[in-house]
């Protein structure tokens, strides 16, 4: 009877164990994006390919709930929904989408889908009321024509130009349904470094294949223009914004887009900058420019996105040049003319102080640049979420219009009374059949909508709702990869470029370390950044002693990145030039400091591989390999970093490498060989066949057998 007894409760437990254990999910490419969860309930595809169509499709397919859904345009309409924005109004058996527009319900169909993949529809009555807090919430690719992406690091180009128009790929409305799912609502579809061709009939015509398929999904389509056209495909011997044969051949290029695609955006501009044509090439000014092709597009409500990102050579000082060459024109433009700002001052660093411009610029419409593609931080090798780094520019205060007066509330028109307004993030989409290249940084396309739309959310509140609808909702795994993803931005700070430090990766791929890199250019250089020396390291950027930077931020900003004891210690070496043996807050040397802040960014980078390896029951086995395999990457891409650059200045500062942090595992001389790497996927090969990737061994201490 005992023996009996005994088994009893020993298969009880058994059963209890083994029912406890997770299931497996199925394999996936991650090709299915944040949609992953989303469970077909029927299948019920959209009768036309109409907007209200898709919404009412996506309800049929995937809706869940008990409750009815209506889904409404309004007839009275709600002033305060604006254009895009929405309601969802739930009671007894029922739910409500309402919205001014069919665009509005659609993004009130995925906000509704997104309540109930993230467990958070509302238990009793409620309305719920979404207003996107930008007009445009745009995308920027930087594709070539060729099909190569510029800074891409997802394979090619989704654009294949030389089956179209005839042949359209099924990835371009998947492409559509992702943006809209999140919100975003505008694409530049090539690169800034323009070639003209994208304006030939030619391959206009392509362009409205993709503008066709788009437009259900509320995608507006813009170009980037290259502002010698009239030149290169107009048969003109100049392009001079002043001259009326140019201001022709805008007028008749516009109208033709618009025959095409009449609900075009509009034309994204870089110009004078990196070789690109301008203005100033006739010795006009960027507004004369700007305002040219704003005229050409004001009859049919499209608008100019003019690049700010400017910068010569001769300098003393890039990071002040966005701003000595635009605050002067300030009230000059035309309504239609949105001047799009890098985040930071010199060029989508893993941290960099926010563009002084936000604040100097009250009487010009100033949108946000933010870059989704990893350029500088690890490519779609590393896994960072840039969330963080997005929002801290945002929520930066300028100060312009008295405290409060963030870059949020300024680029969203908050004191202007033209309330044009726009957001735009340069994309880490190719032809990858995860789309990123890395199956966590998909998060960062995830993030950069829901940030277009609402800047108020939180970095948590998105990497929950990221992870539940693409991955898990189960606790024991969101709970330690929200963790990490959180810390994701600092600890790649950390092991590249802590401290303020900037532009030190090796030159042309921007990827690992060049500290020593020289370059004929000085303001390509690592050396002109960090300016190490035995003196000391960083940039000074004080109007006391330096280039004067600091006296383009308003007060109390300016005083207080001009002091070294109040300048945040983050952004120390941006502003300032500092003693190695300089005492940090935390009474450690700035050498330390440094050695710590990378060691603590190594270990950081290698536990990611052990949280991850945690959470593997809770993944399915295709993508629990593929982010391992990179993990591990990263953490040896971190000691890299780390061994480089703290090599390269224990030359100057001849200090040691304190013992507790890891001994480096190569010398300089063997780095500086490995600092020929420059190809990297996405970079036309044919320029430089010569190139490839050379990576040094490294063992991790934590993981001597990975
Ligand atoms: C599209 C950086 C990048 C360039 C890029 C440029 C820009 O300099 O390295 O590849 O060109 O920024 O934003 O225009």
């Amino acid at each position: 009877m005992k023996v009996l007894r005994t088994f009893a409760i020993i298969s009880a437990l058994f059963l209890a164990v083994t029912s406890c254990k997770v299931e497996k999910p199925a394999d996936t490419d991650g090709h299915d994006l944040w949609f992953h969860n989303l469970e077909k309930v029927a299948d019920a595809a959209p009768a036309e390919y109409t907007t209200e169509a898709i919404a009412q499709s996506e309800i049929d397919q995937y809706w869940k709930g008990k409750a009815a859904v209506e889904i409404k345009v309004l007839d009275q309409k709600d002033e305060a929904l604006g254009r895009d924005g929405y309601r969802l109004v739930f009671s007894k058996g029922k739910v409500a989408v309402e919205a001014n527009t069919a665009i509005g319900t659609l993004y009130g169909v995925y906000g509704l889908l997104r309540l109930q993949q993230t467990d958070a529809l509302p238990k009793g009555a409620k309305t719920i009321t979404e207003v996107p807090a930008f007009e445009y919430r745009a995308f920027n690719h930087w594709d070539n024509l060729n099909g190569s992406v510029e800074r891409g690091y997802a394979g090619q180009s989704l654009w294949n130009w030389a089956e179209l128009p005839d042949k359209v790929s099924p990835v371009y409305q998947e492409y559509a349904r992702a943006n809209a799912s999140v919100g975003i609502n505008a694409t530049a579809i090539n690169n800034v470094n323009a070639n003209a061709d994208i304006l030939t009939t030619d391959y206009l015509k392509k362009v409205k294949v993709l503008a066709d398929i788009f437009r259900p999904y509320g995608l507006k389509i813009f170009l980037s223009l290259n502002f010698a056209a009239p030149k290169h495909i107009g048969g003109l011997d100049t392009s001079d914004p002043l001259d009326p044969r140019v201001v022709q051949f805008w007028k008749d290029k516009t109208a033709e887009i618009y025959s095409l695609i009449p609900d075009f955006g509009g034309f994204l501009v870089k110009a004078n900058s990196e070789g690109q044509s301008g203005p100033q090439d006739y010795g006009r000014t960027h507004a004369d420019g700007a305002n040219m092709v704003a005229d050409a597009l004001a009859p049919y409500g499209g608008v100019v996105f003019w690049r700010a990102f400017v910068y010569d050579a001769q300098a003393e000082d890039r990071a002040m040049q966005a701003s000595d060459e635009f605050v002067p024109l300030d009230g000059q433009f035309r309504d239609n003319v949105l001047i799009q700002v890098k985040n930071g001052p010199i060029d989508f660093q893993p941290r960099e102080p926010i563009s002084p411009l936000f604040g100097q610029a009250p009487n010009t419409n100033l949108m946000l640049e933010v870059q989704i593609t990893q350029e500088y931080l690890g490519h779609s090798k590393h896994m960072v979420y840039l969330h963080p780094l997005w929002k801290e520019c945002l929520d930066t205060d300028t100060y312009e219009f008295g405290e409060g007066s963030t870059v949020a509330a300024i680029t969203e028109g908050k004191y202007r009374n033209n309330k044009l307004s726009a957001i735009s993030g340069v994309t880490n989409i190719g032809n990858d059949v995860n789309w990123c290249g890395h199956q966590m940084i998909q998060i960062n396309w995830y993030a950069y909508g829901r940030m277009a739309w609402n800047p108020d959310l939180s970095s948590d509140q998105i990497a929950d709702e990221w992870l539940r609808q693409t991955f898990s909702s189960d606790p024991k795994f969101i709970k330690p990869v929200k963790d990490m993803l959180d810390r994701s931005r600092e600890v790649t700070v950390s092991y590249e470029m802590p401290l303020g430090l900037h532009h030190i990766m090796a030159s042309n791929a921007h990827f690992g370390p060049g500290p020593w890199e020289d370059s004929y250019r000085k303001d390509w250089s690592p050396l002109f950044y960090h300016k190490a020396g035995p003196d000391g390291v960083g940039f000074d950027r004080t109007v006391a002693t330096g280039s004067g930077a600091t006296a383009q931020y308003n007060e109390p900003l300016a005083s207080t990145y001009e002091n070294i004891d109040t300048c945040p210690e983050n952004l120390l070496l941006w502003f300032h030039h500092v003693p190695w043996d300089y005492k940090m807050k935390d009474g450690k040397t700035l050498w330390d400091e440094l050695c710590y802040t990378y060691q603590h960014g190594i270990e950081d980078a290698a536990d990611y591989i052990k949280i991850w390896e945690k959470v593997e029951p809770y993944v399915d086995n295709q993508r629990y390999q593929e982010v391992r395999t990179k993990l591990i990457r990263q953490a040896k891409d971190a000691m890299w970093w780390r061994d480089a650059v703290i090599l390269y200045f224990q030359t100057f500062s001849n200090m040691p490498i304190p013992d507790d942090c890891y001994p480096p595992q190569h010398t300089l001389d063997e780095l500086k060989q490995v600092g020929v790497f420059r190809w990297t996927p996405g970079m036309p090969r044919v320029r430089r066949p010569e190139i490839y990737e050379v990576l040094p061994e490294y063992t991790l201490p934590k993981y001597p057998d990975l």
